[in-house]
Formats: structure tokens, C-alpha cells, sequence
């Protein structure tokens, strides 16, 4: 999680005197042409009310949702109280939220195939190259510049993933897509491959019609695809399963009964969109930031599984992979190294990783040896 964009208080310039019903909805037009020129694949405005209107109660849905403790160890889901679902809580004064949208999928991924290559890492696609929060704050804040020039001092925050608020509510309420039953945030002409970012804003611009259509249908891919079966209800993601939770946000052991399961995703798990139909839909991404660094969409499990930690530092520098540290690094590698077909080049790096310093890495490792080991002797046995 990242800070956000300090709140905007510049006391010292004068206060901008009230819009018109028609300059602020001339206004809320040149919002949208400029998030275009800036880089973002929609724009849309809602209200602060998440309690009410057709995606439902979010403010229920969410505390459901802790009381089931699918959160697990994220403890600032649940540590802001009403913050989350009341906009005006988290940052007083607003009445609006400017939500956008961003495609992150660089061209030519051959992603599946990857995930059928149980020597390769499988990378989540949005992982693959610059950290998105800080891209996406800085165009943010440079829409609000815009709005600024054009209509004097305004109170506004910007946000991506990083504080308490509820993304996908206010994306939905601000008809950028529906909540699939893999709980993405979905758009026919897009899939879900993007990005959701945030203005919140002072200003009382027109709302937008919330999305009104669920496309799902009958259609349970998602639920289906997830390998370690964490879509536990139509929408809802039992945190404490899902392998982007395993290999990003927990900090101990992976439990055992999901290794397996887990195969060569090492960073984030994309299955439950990869698997989806309307990611055929997904559009390559604009920006040349997002594309992939160290051929971290097809690296050898081998070759990651060598970087030192300097060279874990280093070529992960400005990248969100970072954040999980080289030993949770070491720990998700070996984990998709046990997984791997039996090789004596998998047994002897993972034999040269038997005594690293940090036990956790330890154990994952010796899991990992006795999985091979496993594998050499059912072969042995088959041959003989
Ligand atoms: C915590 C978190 C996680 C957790 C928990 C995920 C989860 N489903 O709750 C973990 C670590 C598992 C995770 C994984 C991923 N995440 Co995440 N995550 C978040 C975070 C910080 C909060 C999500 C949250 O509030 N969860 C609580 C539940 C209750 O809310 P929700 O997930 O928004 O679900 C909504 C829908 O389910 C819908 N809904 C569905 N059914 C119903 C029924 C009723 C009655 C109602 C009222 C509502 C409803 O309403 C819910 C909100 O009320 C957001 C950023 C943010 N601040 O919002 C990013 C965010 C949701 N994550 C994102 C991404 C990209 C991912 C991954 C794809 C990353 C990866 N490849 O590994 C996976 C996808 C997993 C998945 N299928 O959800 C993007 C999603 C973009 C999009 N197009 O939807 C976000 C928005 C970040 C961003 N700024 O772009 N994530």
C-alpha cells in the first residue's frame, strides 16, 4: 500500500466562487477529454453514497465480508472503520468522486502458455514493469491541475490502491463496468486488465449513470479457473486462498494444502481474468512504463531463483514486486520450484538454498526438495 496525494489545501488562494448547473456540467465534459489526453482508458463521476442504489450496500457487503475474516492478515481492511465506504469521512468536504480507469496488459503476453511451462515463473501481468500507484497518482493530480486552471482552487485527494476506499464500488457507481463473479470490475469493451484510480473532489459535478448490466450470465469460468478455489460466492474472494494474497500480502508460510496448487505463480495469480471471455477483449496498454523488465513474463524459475539479493534489489527498483523483499521472493520461488518437474539443475539450487539464513525461506525450501525427491523416486518406480 502507498500514501496517497496529500490533501490540497492552499489557503492562501482565493476561494473559487460557486459554478453554474451548465459550467459544471461543461466542466464534467472536459474532465473526461482531458483524462483521455492524459492517458486514461475512462473517466467517470458518482456521488459518496455506497450504502444505496444498484451494486447494492457496499458499506454491508464490506463489513460481511470482515466479519467472515476473508481479509486474513491484511489488518487495514478493517482498520479505518466507516472511512472506506463514506468518502466525505476519509477526506471531509467531498460530494464527488472522479473514478478512473487504466489498461495495464502489455501486447503479445502468451500468458496461458507460460502458465503451462512448469519450468517458467508466471509474473502477474500488472507486475511486469514500472509500479502503476505512483503513475497513476501523477496523472491525477495532473487532471486536477487541469481543473484547477480552468476553474480556480479546488479541494481535491488523489488515490490508487492505497488508502481506504472502495475501488471497484465507485467504479461500478460511476458506470465504468460490473462486478464480475471473480469480484474484477468489469468493461464489455475491456475485460478488467486495468487499473482503478481516484479523485475525490469538492466540486458538484453531474453523476454519471452507475453500470447497470451484469454480462456474467451463467458464465462461471473464473470460479472454475481459480486453482486454489478462492472465489467462495459470486463476487467474493476469500482473501486467505487467492495466490495473489499468498505470494504478495502474506508474510509467513504459505499453508501446505495450497502449494501445490500454486504451480509456477510466483508474484499474483491473473487466472480467474485469464480464464474469463472478456479479457479477449482487453486492450493492450499505452503506456511504455508497463511493459516488461528482465523478461519477467517468460524468466526460467531457475534464473530468478539465483538473483542475489542486490540483484533482487536492483532489478526490481521502481517496480511493485519490491515490496515483497527478496526472502518472500526466495520463499514463493522455491514453493513453484517444488512444483516443478524433477530436475537434478531444480534439486541442486534448491539444495544450495538448504541453509539460507532466514527459516522461513528454509522451510519452504525443504518442502520444495522433498516434492522433487518425491517426483524422482515415483519416476524411478515407474521406469523399474
Ligand atoms: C484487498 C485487495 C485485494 C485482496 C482481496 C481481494 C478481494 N476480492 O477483496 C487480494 C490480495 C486477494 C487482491 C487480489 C487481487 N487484486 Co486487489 N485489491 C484489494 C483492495 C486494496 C481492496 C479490495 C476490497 O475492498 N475488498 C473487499 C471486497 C468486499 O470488496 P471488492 O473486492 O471491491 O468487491 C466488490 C465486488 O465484489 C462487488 N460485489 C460483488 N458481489 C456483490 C454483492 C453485493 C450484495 C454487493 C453489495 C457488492 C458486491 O462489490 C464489492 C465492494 O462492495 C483494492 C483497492 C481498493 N482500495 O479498493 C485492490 C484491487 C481490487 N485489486 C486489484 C487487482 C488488479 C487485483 C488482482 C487482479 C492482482 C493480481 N493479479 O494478483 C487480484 C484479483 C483477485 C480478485 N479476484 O479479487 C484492482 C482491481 C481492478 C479491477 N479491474 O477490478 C484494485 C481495484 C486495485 C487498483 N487500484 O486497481 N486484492
Amino acid at each position: 500500500m502507498t500514501a496517497s496525494v496529500p490533501p490540497h489545501n492552499d489557503t492562501a488562494t482565493p476561494a473559487t466562487p460557486p459554478l453554474s448547473t451548465c459550467e459544471l456540467a461543461d466542466l464534467a465534459r472536459e474532465i473526461k477529454d482531458w483524462g483521455d489526453d492524459l492517458g486514461f482508458q475512462q473517466v467517470g463521476i458518482t456521488d459518496t453514497d455506497l450504502t444505496q442504489g444498484p451494486g447494492g450496500d457496499h458499506e454491508a457487503h464490506l463489513n460481511a465480508w470482515l466479519d467472515q475474516g476473508y481479509q486474513g492478515e491484511m489488518g487495514f481492511m478493517a482498520k479505518h472503520g466507516t472511512k472506506r465506504t463514506r468518502p466525505a469521512e476519509l477526506e471531509p468536504g467531498t460530494v464527488r468522486v472522479i473514478s478512473v480507469r487504466m489498461d495495464y496488459l502489455p501486447e503479445d503476453m502468451a500468458s496461458i502458455e507460460v502458465l503451462r511451462r512448469p519450468e517458467s515463473a508466471y509474473v502477474s501481468r500488472y507486475a511486469l514493469g514500472r509500479d502503476y500507484h505512483k503513475l497513476m497518482r501523477k496523472r491525477l493530480a495532473a487532471l486536477a491541475k487541469r481543473i484547477e486552471e480552468r476553474v480556480g482552487t479546488i479541494g481535491y485527494r488523489a488515490f490508487v490502491d492505497s488508502a481506504p476506499v472502495m475501488e471497484r464500488a465507485l467504479a461500478q457507481k460511476a458506470g465504468l463496468g460490473w462486478f464480475g463473479k471473480n469480484a474484477m470490475l468489469l468493461n464489455p469493451k475491456a475485460g478488467s486488465l486495468f487499473f482503478l484510480g481516484e479523485l475525490y473532489t469538492d466540486l458538484p459535478l453531474p453523476v454519471d449513470a452507475p453500470f447497470a448490466r451484469d454480462h456474467c450470465g451463467s458464465c462461471n469460468s473464473c470460479q472454475v479457473a481459480c486453482p486454489t478455489g478462492a472465489i467462495v460466492d459470486d463476487g467474493v474472494v476469500d482473501a486467505r486462498k487467492c495466490i495473489s494474497y499468498l505470494t504478495i500480502e502474506l508474510h509467513g508460510a504459505i499453508p501446505e494444502e495450497h502449494r501445490r496448487a500454486m504451480g509456477n505463480r510466483i508474484y499474483g495469480c491473473d487466472d480467474c481474468q485469464l480464464f474469463c471471455p472478456f479479457t479477449r477483449f482487453a486492450n493492450p496498454t499505452r503506456e511504455d512504463d508497463f511493459y516488461p523488465r528482465h523478461d519477467l513474463e517468460c524468466a526460467e524459475l531457475l534464473t530468478l531463483f539465483a538473483w542475489g539479493e542486490q540483484e533482487f534489489l536492483d532489478k526490481t527498483a521502481g517496480s511493485a514486486i519490491r515490496r515483497i523483499g527478496y526472502v518472500r521472493w526466495l520463499r514463493n520461488i522455491a514453493v513453484a520450484l517444488g512444483n516443478a518437474p524433477y530436475s537434478e539443475a531444480v534439486e541442486a539450487a534448491l539444495m544450495a538454498r538448504r541453509a539460507y539464513p532466514s527459516e522461513l525461506v528454509r522451510e519452504h525450501v525443504a518442502w520444495a526438495l522433498a516434492e522433487q525427491r518425491d517426483k524422482a523416486a515415483r519416476r524411478i518406480a515407474t521406469a523399474g
